[in-house]
């Protein structure tokens, strides 16, 4: 009985943490996509993974949220249908994605995010990419283990640990 108790108490726990390891991020954050903020900054340090998603919030009909190539992205130039419900969330897969906004000058003013995003399954977690054009000075770490890596990796010795130590209470 102790271990089909334990075992359940383990798959509970890894169950957890297989939820909270996709991460939500609003794009923007309080200020949300619009003119003004810088995207670049906003992206950077920032780890996306795949399963992720990205939360846009705006003004109904006043900007789009349209995924463009990055040809489309460098340009500000799109016809690609974008959302422009008000609240548009991406699940994110691996690679890069461009968005922007097609609203009158609204990319050229801004409203433009570049972003690189890793496989769950690799350890890699590549920098988002510079755009051109961009005027934050580039401090973005250029080591492949961007700061917020270790953080989520850190469940994972602990989850190991809790898990041995209920193994053996099951045991003895
Ligand atoms: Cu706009």
């Amino acid at each position: 009985m102790a271990s089909s108790s334990a075992l359940i108490a383990l798959l509970v726990v890894l169950g957890c943490a297989a939820a909270a390891s996709a991460a939500s991020f609003t794009v923007g954050d309080s200020q949300g996509w619009a003119i003004g903020p810088n995207y670049a900054t906003w992206a950077s340090g920032k780890t996306f993974m795949a399963g992720d998603t990205l939360v846009f919030n705006y003004g109904s009909q006043a900007h789009t949220v349209t995924e463009v190539t990055k040809k489309e992205y460098d340009a500000c130039s799109s016809t690609a249908n974008g959302e422009n419900s008000g609240t548009t969330t991406k699940t994110l897969t691996a690679g890069d994605h461009y968005y922007i906004c097609t609203i009158g000058t609204h990319c050229a003013n801004g409203m433009k995010l570049a972003i690189t995003v890793a496989d769950s399954s690799s350890g890699t977690t590549p920098a988002a990419p510079a755009p051109p054009g961009a005027s934050t000075p580039p401090t973005a770490p250029s080591s492949p283990t961007p700061s917020s890596a270790p953080a989520r990796l850190h469940a994972v010795p602990v989850l190991a640990a809790v898990a041995g130590v209920l193994v053996k209470l099951a045991l003895f």
